[in-house]
């Protein structure tokens, strides 16, 4: 078992401050992918009409999840970009209608207008691909309390896979991530509000990605919560031959599992029913117990 996770696990209290909630680490976390993109890699067009998004929100809720994580961008390599207009249009409603729902409701993005958007309708979480590194993220974020996540990607989305080149990939993810953490501290964001995740799949070759997973401790920087997002991604299918990437559950619950085992406390999964599973026997064999996700928060009583 790796320092990392005791020194986050809330053996010790840690409490990630999201929004409307305050998020107790006290067991993995399960955030579910809720893509409302036509073009997603896995599952691309599944959800973009509103009822069949709300309705697969809901049921991954009744499965475990403890956060819904909406995405109306494709970050595919390779993806066409989307407007901005399109992208609000996909996501905004959603989640007004996703507010009472019980759990933190997050956006995945990287466009300042979008944050902002979405924190005027009430959005909890904010996960970004680019770090807040776009120019004016900063600022959309700050005068708020919505939970944050910094990822670490090489490029772009659209060249991102393009022969990316480490020298050593768990010195450059920690590197990145610590600047980040530290640009979003002298902001005035307080680093209860982060987590940082080393970007699974974000200009890494497979190779890249399981150096990365296995050295973990080392590539991801202290103090702060780990989110890690493997499910369905095309490692798992250099790994397993799996081409179809629905296909590659077992494959990701295993990514998942060693993740958690290296200090993740937070997973990014499609498949919430399996992963549910799986962490309920990995805290069996750790001796500690399952909480169910109603009670992995408290509401927190901020006011704007
Ligand atoms: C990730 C993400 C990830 C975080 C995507 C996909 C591609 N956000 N958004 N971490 N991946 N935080 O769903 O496979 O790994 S989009």
């Amino acid at each position: 078992m790796s320092n990392t996770f005791k020194k986050i696990s809330s053996a010790n209290g840690a409490i990630l401050q999201c929004g409307r909630f305050k998020l107790k680490l006290a067991r993995p976390l399960i955030m579910g992918i809720l893509n409302v993109t036509p073009d997603s890699f896995s599952d691309g067009g599944c959800f973009v009409n509103y009822n069949t998004a709300y309705a697969r929100a809901h049921q991954m809720i009744d499965e475990g999840a403890d956060i819904i994580d909406i995405g109306g961008e494709s970050t595919r390599p390779g993806a066409p970009l989307v407007t901005l207009d399109k992208e609000l249009e996909r996501v905004l409603f959603l989640i007004e209608k996703l507010l009472n729902a019980g759990v933190p409701i997050s956006i995945d993005t990287y466009k300042p207008q979008v944050m902002r958007a979405a924190l005027n309708v009430g959005v909890d979480f904010i996960n970004d691909i680019r770090g807040l590194r776009q120019p004016g993220a900063l600022d959309a974020v700050r005068d708020t309390f919505c939970g944050l996540c910094v990822v670490h990607m090489q490029g772009a989305p659209s060249t991102m896979q393009h022969k990316p080149q480490y020298h050593d990939i768990s010195a450059n993810v920690r590197d990145f991530l610590n600047e980040r953490i530290c640009s979003l501290e002298q902001a005035g964001i307080a680093s209860n509000r982060l987590c940082v995740d080393p970007g699974f799949g974000f200009g890494k070759t497979a190779q890249h990605n399981f150096t990365l997973l296995r050295e973990l401790p080392r590539a991801i920087p202290t103090g702060v919560p780990t989110l890690v997002g493997l499910s369905r991604k095309s490692m798992i299918g250099a790994a397993t031959g799996r081409r179809v990437p629905k296909q590659r559950i077992a494959g990701s619950l295993a990514g998942m599992l060693a993740a958690i085992d290296r200090g993740a406390a937070i997973v990014r999964v499609h498949d919430v029913a399996p992963t549910v599973d799986a962490l309920k026997v990995w805290q069996a064999i750790n001796g500690r117990p399952w909480y169910h996700a109603q009670s992995m928060h408290v509401m927190s009583n901020n006011k704007l």
